[in-house]
């Protein structure tokens, strides 16, 4: 009788937020080619096609070492019949041909190119796509009217693409920093989202910014923002490599804004940034941290969770119980996890 551990099926939980996920994966071409079929679901408006990869990718992810056969795979969750069939011809073929095809098709290089522009969603690329309009170049001639994020978005689509290092967002950490502590020395500011959870790269630097005392938050994002514009009209003035940044645009949509503008100090050439800060009162703090540090799939099986086990309602503001009419607290994230019966996991744990 044999044991042979190639045919040991896995197991894993079924909500990722029960699952401890690190940055190693042993399946990446896997997840990689997963995650491109869920990217392309999300583009082409087809969010649930676009979770179902995105759970599958997770599972496998989870793995504490690399497929080489499917029999392994019995009885894991969320891997349905489509995904099956993608990990079978990869496992067999080396790649899967409607990876390959999808990653070729004009539609879904002309979606990631047009979506790519800070400011454009997919029904905006779709729209332009319909009208003929695939690249850049396209969207420049087609005389499109632009709103201005859309506008700093194009302007600066090179250096958004480029993703984030670690030491530019600690760089970035800095000058936010030193802006939040002038407009209100008690103020706290934290690093969420990716390199939170120990990425060395992001698409973005998200911070999370509060305030000791409840209520002194209030305001605190217009204070930045005037201080940030006393730096660009010190731009204006000539004293351009002394400010080290400049805000683009602010969406004062609630408390948080995006897109910045700083200064590589060994190229001194302006670099844009995506920067995401978000203003939390104390209070809801720790639903903050939580909501904001990801990954996006670990947020959601958290609300999943949330819903569909403990009838609650999870979000970056507060925990609601729906049975018993009432908001529950929280002041760190350790009571959220113990709040929903999860074990808790720590950031760099949470990259489902
Ligand atoms: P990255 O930047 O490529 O390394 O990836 P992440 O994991 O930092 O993802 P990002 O920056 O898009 O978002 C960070 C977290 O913030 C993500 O887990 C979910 C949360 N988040 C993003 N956008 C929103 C939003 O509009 N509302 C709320 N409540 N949360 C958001
Ligand atoms: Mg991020």
């Amino acid at each position: 009788l044999m044991n042979d551990s190639e045919v040991t099926p896995f197991s894993v939980p079924g909500y990722a937020c029960q699952r401890r996920c690190t940055l190693e994966n042993h399946n990446a071409v896997l997840t990689d080619a997963l995650s491109l079929l869920a990217e392309n679901a999300e583009l082409s408006d087809e969010d649930g096609r676009g979770v179902a990869f995105r759970r599958a990718a997770a599972v496998l992810k989870a793995l504490p070492s690399a497929v080489t056969n499917m029999s392994q795979l019995t009885g894991l969750p969320c891997l349905g019949g489509h995904s099956l069939r993608v990990i079978k011809d990869i496992l067999e073929n080396g790649t899967s041909s409607e990876v390959e095809s999808t990653k070729e098709s004009e539609r879904f290089k002309a979606l990631k190119v047009l979506t790519g522009i800070f400011g454009v969603g997919s029904k905006t690329a779709d729209r332009w796509i319909r009208e003929g309009i695939h690249n850049l170049q396209q969207l420049r001639d087609s005389g499109q009217t632009l709103n201005r994020a859309q506008q700093a978005g194009l302007e600066h689509y090179d250096d958004i693409k480029q993703p984030v290092s670690l030491a530019e967002a600690e760089a970035i950490r800095g000058i936010v920093g030193r802006a939040v502590a002038s407009v209100s020395p008690e103020a706290q500011i934290v690093l969420t989202g990716g390199f939170r959870r120990g990425k060395l790269t992001g698409h973005d630097v998200d911070f999370l910014i509060t305030h000791p005392e409840e209520g002194s938050e209030v305001g605190l994002m217009p204070k930045l923002v005037s201080w940030l514009e006393s730096r660009v009209s010190c731009h204006l003035q000539n004293v351009l490599l002394i400010c080290d940044v400049i805000f683009l645009l602010m969406f004062a949509l609630f408390c948080r804004f995006s897109l910045c503008c700083f200064i590589d100090k060994q190229t001194r050439r302006w670099r844009a940034v995506r920067v995401d800060l978000v203003v939390s009162p104390i209070s809801q703090f720790a639903f903050a941290l939580l909501g904001w540090t990801g990954s996006k799939l670990f947020e959601r099986e958290l609300r999943r969770w949330a819903g569909h086990e403990k009838g609650m309602s999870l979000s970056s503001h507060a925990l609601y119980d729906n049975k018993q009419g009432r908001y529950i607290r929280a002041s760190s994230e350790e009571e959220i996890f113990a709040h929903l019966g999860l074990e808790f996991i720590p950031p760099n744990e949470r990259n489902a």
